[in-house]
Order: C-alpha cells, then structure tokens, then sequence
C-alpha cells in the first residue's frame, strides 16, 4: 500500500505535527487553543500558519465515525473495532487535513492522535501494543509527530474536570476507574519508551500554570525563543 507520509516526513518544506494527549479532562483541548495562540505569535515572522485539528475526527468521514465512537453504551463496540473505526477515521484525517497542511508549510496541532489509540484501546482495553502497532504500520506507515505533549493528571480530577463540560459525548467518561487508571500509566510508558517524541507535563495546575509548563516544553524541544 503506498503511504505519502513518508513524502511528507522528508519534505524540506514540511510543517511540523504537534500533538497533545492525555486521559480525560487533562486539558486537552483548553491548551490546545493557548498554544496555537502562542506557535501563531512566534511563527509570524517566518510566514508559517498554525491549523488546529482533533481526533477522533478532523475530516468530514472522520467527524461521521466520531459520532459512532464518543456516543452510545460503553459496551457498544468489541475493542477490536473500536480501534479498527479510530484507525479508519485516523486515515482518513491524515488524507484530507493533516499530510495536505504540512505539505503546505502550516504546524498543524491536534486534539489527540495515535497515542490515544495505544493508551485507550491497547491498554485501557487490553488488546496490547502488538495489535495496535500492526494496526498503525498498516494505515500509516512509520508517520510520526513531531512532538507530543502528554498532560498528565490524577485521574478523579481529569474525570471532575471532564464531567464540568460534556455534553453527550461521554461515552468513554463513563467507563470504570481502573480503565481510566490503565490509561494513564499507558500514556506514561509511552513517553518513557519514546522520550525523544513525548514530553510529560503536570497538568496538576491552574490554566496559567499548565499553559507555562506547555509552552516551555515546546518552545524548547521545537527550538523556539522561550
Ligand atoms: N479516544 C480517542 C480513543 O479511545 N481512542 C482514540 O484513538 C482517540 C483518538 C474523544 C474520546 O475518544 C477517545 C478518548 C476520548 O474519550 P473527546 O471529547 O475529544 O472524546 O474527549 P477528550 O479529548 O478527553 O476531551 P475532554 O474535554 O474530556 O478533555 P480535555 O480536552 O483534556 O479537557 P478540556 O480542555 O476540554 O477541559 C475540560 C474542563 O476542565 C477545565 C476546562 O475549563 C473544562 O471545563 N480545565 C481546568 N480546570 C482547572 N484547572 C485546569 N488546569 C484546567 N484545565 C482544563
């Protein structure tokens, strides 16, 4: 099967892919969109545009699988399929929003990626990291971030905070505790198998203060002023 991200990946051009991950309620999404303010800010003179996007989701058919994913009974799907429709939409975000913006030149910055799949479905849900891996090989080759920020927080606070904003998208909120507990230490041994990738950042703060320690993670591994 051809992947174009290799393309991509090597492009001189290219723009840079920054993810942001992390159990529920870590943040996410809030410093998400005070990042982007501050890359917009820093980029400007070098003419780079900052595209913010999420997962699942950030396409048209990847948003349509979202809805099949973040609704309905917890027991809804076998975990295989589960991480089949994250991986088919993931595809289908790449296509269409992600490989064209660093094509581009634009820092694209994302609400989640495939370390999500790793942390909820590989270890939240049991199937292993094997079957993922074999699942991400096959969708999109050896893409990889640039940089990815896992926001780290104990997981009744992350699951107080989520509970404050959702609407009906809580599908994976209302899994037990232990799932939300497995998934934390799946982001934490990401991070400790790929430390060149991932940055951990306490997100056991006010906005303010997670937003400095955000900012001082990726100014200094993107090499940007401080
Ligand atoms: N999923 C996703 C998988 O299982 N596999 C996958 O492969 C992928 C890609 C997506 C769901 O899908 C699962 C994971 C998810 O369960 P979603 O709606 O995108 O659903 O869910 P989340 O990304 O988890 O969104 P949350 O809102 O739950 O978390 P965020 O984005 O981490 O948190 P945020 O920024 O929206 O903040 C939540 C609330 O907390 C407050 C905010 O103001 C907001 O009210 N808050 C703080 N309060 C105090 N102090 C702070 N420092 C705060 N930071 C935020």
């Amino acid at each position: 099967m051809a992947v174009p991200a290799s393309a991509v990946a090597t492009s001189a051009a290219r723009g840079r892919f920054i993810t942001l991950e992390g159990g529920e309620g870590a943040g996410k999404s809030t410093q998400l969109r005070r990042l982007a303010e501050a890359l917009s800010t820093a980029l400007a003179p070098r003419g780079a545009r900052v595209v913010t996007t999420r997962e699942p989701g950030g396409s048209k058919g990847a948003e349509e699988i979202r809805a099949l994913l973040v609704t309905g009974e917890t027991g809804r799907w076998s975990a295989t399929t589960e991480a089949l429709l994250h991986t088919a939409a993931r595809r289908d975000h790449l296509e269409r929003t992600v490989w064209p913006a660093l094509e581009a030149g634009d820092w694209v910055l994302c609400d989640r990626f495939f370390d999500s799949t790793m942390a909820y479905q590989g270890y939240g849900l049991g199937l292993g990291r094997p079957l993922i891996e074999t699942l991400q090989t096959a969708a999109f080759g050896d893409f990889r971030p640039d940089l990815t920020l896992i926001l780290d927080i104990d997981v009744v606070t992350g699951l107080h905070r989520a509970a404050s904003r959702h609407g009906g998208e809580d599908r994976y909120e209302r899994m037990d505790t232990s799932f939300h507990q497995r998934l934390r230490d799946g982001f934490l041994d990401i991070a400790r198998r790929e430390p060149e990738r991932c940055a951990v950042i306490d997100a056991d703060a006010d906005l303010d203060g997670v937003q400095a320690r955000v900012w001082a993670a990726a100014s200094a591994r993107l090499g940007l002023a401080p």
